[in-house]
């Protein structure tokens, strides 16, 4: 059994758009998965200050892999990519995050599905919005439609 998973692709240091479209040739590369559909490229200022611009997409990937180990591949994919864990919400070569994993709400130690945060970023929900129905529901049963109302596409470029 397949659940489509979509995962969230952030990129703000050495070529970040380069490092995204590695990134989504390593994901279709991932033990029992394949990757069904990518967003466009998007640009936008880091929520924090002092940072360079991030370059963020969303993925949708078709997996057997259970949540958990999901998670490692995708940290796996991260490392591989360089990223250096310095401090928290640092500048990074990968971030990967798992938005959404099928109807499922999760809520271990490890991983906490759907993201926190997503519902309010537009570099999250506007990608998103370009793989799914209009009236596509997240798990926990929020709207995308009225999540992308109360977020307007205020500072993204898309590339
Ligand atoms: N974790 C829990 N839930 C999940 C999940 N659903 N997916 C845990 C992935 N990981 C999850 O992650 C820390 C831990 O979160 C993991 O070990 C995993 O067990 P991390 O990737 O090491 O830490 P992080 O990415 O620095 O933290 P976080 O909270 O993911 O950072 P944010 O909030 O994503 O902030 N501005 C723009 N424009 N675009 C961006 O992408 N990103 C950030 C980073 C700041 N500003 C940004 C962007
Ligand atoms: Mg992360």
């Amino acid at each position: 059994m397949t659940t489509r998973a979509f995962i969230g692709l952030g990129s703000n240091l050495d070529e970040p758009a380069e490092q995204l479209r590695s990134a989504l040739q390593a994901l279709d590369q991932v033990s029992g998965s394949r990757l069904a559909a990518a967003s466009a490229l998007y640009t936008s200022e880091s929520l924090l200050p002092g940072q360079p611009r991030y370059t963020n997409a969303v993925a949708a990937l078709d997996t057997s892999l259970e949540p958990l180990a999901l998670l490692d591949a995708l940290q796996a994919i991260e490392n591989d990519q360089g990223r250096v864990r310095m401090e928290r919400w640092g500048p990074r070569t990968l971030d990967l995050d798992i938005l959404l994993f099928g109807n499922q709400v999760i809520d271990v130690p490890r991983l906490q599905v759907p993201h926190y945060h997503m519902h309010a970023r537009p570099f999250v929900l506007y990608p998103l919005a370009e793989l799914v129905p209009a009236d596509f529901l997240l798990a926990d049963g929020r709207a995308l439609a009225q999540l992308l109302q109360n977020c307007p596409f205020v500072g993204l470029e898309r590339l």
